[in-house]
């Protein structure tokens, strides 16, 4: 006799993957299709080509010892930078480190961004207008932050949006349920974004949760949640962009759970992704780069040609040799500028300290 079917089964199979391009970059859910004139598609193009790059000199930076915090981006580039430009100007972005794209794309000058790399407070402001908080290391905070910040958007009558990142690892922390439930509870406009790349360091995803997805977890908190091929960026901007809607519209917040891989280590620090990673898998995952499918799918179009790519190669590679050429311009950050950002009035142990140090700054 066949099981009845449980109710954990019947929530987890309604969650089946948005695709709008599959691997060889053919349409396969016109119904899907963003509304993007040809102008927009390469502009997403050029953002992802020029994301790899930057991706590729970070790394190579940080081994010669001219960055410092990094964590890799690349195969994440339709996740983050589909779901970034779905967004307007006037919107809040809540990232996690490895959302940094997100950010430039947003405003943040890249001579900030090596900034923040090296830990110097600069990299930490964002310039007037870009409106986004830096990036948490703390596994979750920011989703309890992106609610309130929606709240407060929502309460101000703003005609904008709060969108938070984290990763499957970040979708175990309590943080996580509190704040989507705190939105959802206040029909919230936020829209939270967990990258699914696979691995919480080296942990794998099936240790981290039993259940199928990530998306399901949105039924608890009674808000939408959608499952999309995080390699494919239009299905990614498709799902931000209706969250979007339904965000300012009142409808309150979305959950998108992307499907997605980062080819490279968890950060520059020293892990092995070969000791908790197979070939075959990154092989697998590497066949699904976002960056290929959505090449040809511009190149069958006739609006992408080899030339075209290599112009953003170049524009990058300039863009980033001028950046870093101004980070080690900018004068090293002093311990007493440190305190002074931190403290509107230093605790008196501080003060001390404060002085020592700044004479021997002066010195
Ligand atoms: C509260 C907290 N616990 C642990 C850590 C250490 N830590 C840093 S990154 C990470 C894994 C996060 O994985 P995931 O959320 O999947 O994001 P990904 O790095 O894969 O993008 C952990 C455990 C931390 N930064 N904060
Ligand atoms: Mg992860």
């Amino acid at each position: 006799m066949a099981r009845k079917k449980t109710i954990l089964q019947k929530v987890e199979e309604q969650f089946e993957t948005l695709q709008v391009l599959n691997e060889e970059g053919e349409v396969v859910n016109q119904d899907a299709m963003p509304d993007l004139s040809d102008e927009q598609l390469k502009e997403l193009m050029t953002r992802m080509v020029y994301t790899r790059i930057l991706d590729q000199r970070s790394i190579s930076l940080n081994r010669q010892g001219r960055l410092g915090f990094y964590a890799p981006t690349a195969g994440q580039e339709a996740s983050q930078l589909g779901t970034q430009y779905a967004l307007e100007k006037q919107d809040w972005i809540l990232p996690g480190y490895r959302d940094v794209p997100q950010l430039i794309w947003h405003g943040l000058p890249l001579t900030k961004a090596f900034l923040f790399s090296r830990g110097h407070y600069v990299g930490n402001q964002m310039p007037e207008g870009v409106n986004a908080l830096s990036p948490q290391i703390i596994i979750g905070a920011q989703i309890t932050q992106a609610a309130g910040v929606a709240l407060g958007l929502k309460k101000r009558g703003k005609d904008s949006v709060a969108i938070t990142y984290t990763g499957d690892g970040g979708a175990s922390q309590g943080d996580f349920y509190e704040g989507m439930n705190f939105a959802g509870a206040y029909k919230a406009p936020a829209i939270f974004v967990v990258q699914n790349n696979r691995f919480a360091i080296s942990t794998p995803v099936e240790k981290q949760s039993a259940a199928k997805t990530v998306a399901q977890k949105a039924v608890a908190v009674g808000i939408p949640g959608v499952l999309v091929d995080g390699m494919d960026v239009l299905a990614v901007y498709a799902a931000t962009k209706e969250a979007r809607d339904r965000a300012v519209n009142g409808e309150g917040p979305t959950l998108i759970e992307t499907l997605t891989y980062r080819y490279g280590p968890h950060t520059m620090a020293g892990d092995d992704p070969t000791r908790y990673r197979t070939e075959d898998l990154d092989n697998e995952w590497e066949k699904k780069d976002p960056l290929v499918r959505f090449r040809k799918f511009l190149e069958n179009k006739g609006i992408w040609s080899q030339e075209e790519e290599e112009k953003v190669v170049e524009q990058a590679k300039e863009d980033i040799k001028a950046a870093i050429k101004e980070a080690d311009q900018t004068p090293k950050q002093t311990v007493t500028q440190l305190m002074d950002m931190m403290y509107e009035e230093l605790p008196y142990n501080l003060k001390e300290q404060r002085e020592e140090y700044a004479a021997k700054e002066s010195k």
